[in-house]
């Protein structure tokens, strides 16, 4: 019996994957919320948990992990199931490659610290950051959708018919590009996926609005 804590945000999308994973796994936790736009990643006290000065951080028995995608290989490992990864390494493979395309490819150029320094440092406008942001939207989807249509791996979810690692990080990334209103209606696939895992609890209890932080 593992005591769980989650250091986490409403808006992050990268907290937003760790409590899908939770709750998919049917793990209870405690959550401590982080105030992002208020900085508090910045405080001492976090800035020593978690050095990179950002969310999700979870904390288990006393043990700190950061990083979701650690956080999630951690989950998986530990509390096998129900499984977030298939069992054939080349389905391992094109899920871990769907989550990457989000995690390593979008998220990144899209991150809170990012849109600070291009409208700060670098004194793009609003409308300038909202035109870098929907670029990388439509470059990342672009492919995932291409991904998703044309494999026959893809079930009611991106791959197969129950949820992994790929709807974890896909679900978030769809959430913060209907927040930044990007246009959505040439990922008919990747749409239907998201529509499919957000009718299961794990996913919609998970959002950002349903959260107690989320004012
Ligand atoms: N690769 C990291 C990314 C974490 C990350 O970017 N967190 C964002 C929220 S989604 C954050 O805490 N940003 C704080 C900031 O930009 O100051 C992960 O997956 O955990």
């Amino acid at each position: 019996m593992s005591d769980l804590k989650l250091y986490g945000y409403f808006r992050s999308s990268a907290a937003f994957r760790v409590r899908i994973a939770l709750a998919l796994k049917g793990l209870d936790h405690e959550s401590v919320y982080i105030h992002l736009a208020k900085g508090e990643q910045f405080a001492p006290d976090y800035a020593a948990l978690n050095p990179e000065q950002q969310v999700p951080t979870l904390v288990d028995d006393g043990h700190v992990l950061v990083q979701s995608p650690a956080i999630l290989e951690y989950l998986e490992e530990t509390h096998p199931e129900p499984a977030l990864l298939p069992k054939d390494p080349v389905a391992r493979a094109r899920v871990r490659a769907i989550a990457m395309a989000v995690g390593c490819d979008m998220h990144p150029l899209n991150n809170l610290r990012v849109l600070k320094y291009i409208t700060g440092e670098m004194g793009l406008s609003d409308a300038e950051m909202r035109t870098w942001y929907a670029h990388w939207i439509a470059r990342g989807f672009t492919g995932i959708e291409a991904m998703l249509a044309g494999s026959p791996e893809t079930g009611r979810f991106c791959h197969g018919d129950a949820p992994t690692f790929a709807d974890i990080y896909l679900v978030p990334q769809v959430f913060n590009a209907q927040r930044f209103d990007c246009p959505l209606d040439a990922y008919p696939t990747l749409m239907r996926v998201h529509e499919a895992c957000m009718a299961l609890d794990a996913f919609d209890q998970a959002q950002p609005a349903k959260q107690p932080d989320a004012a």
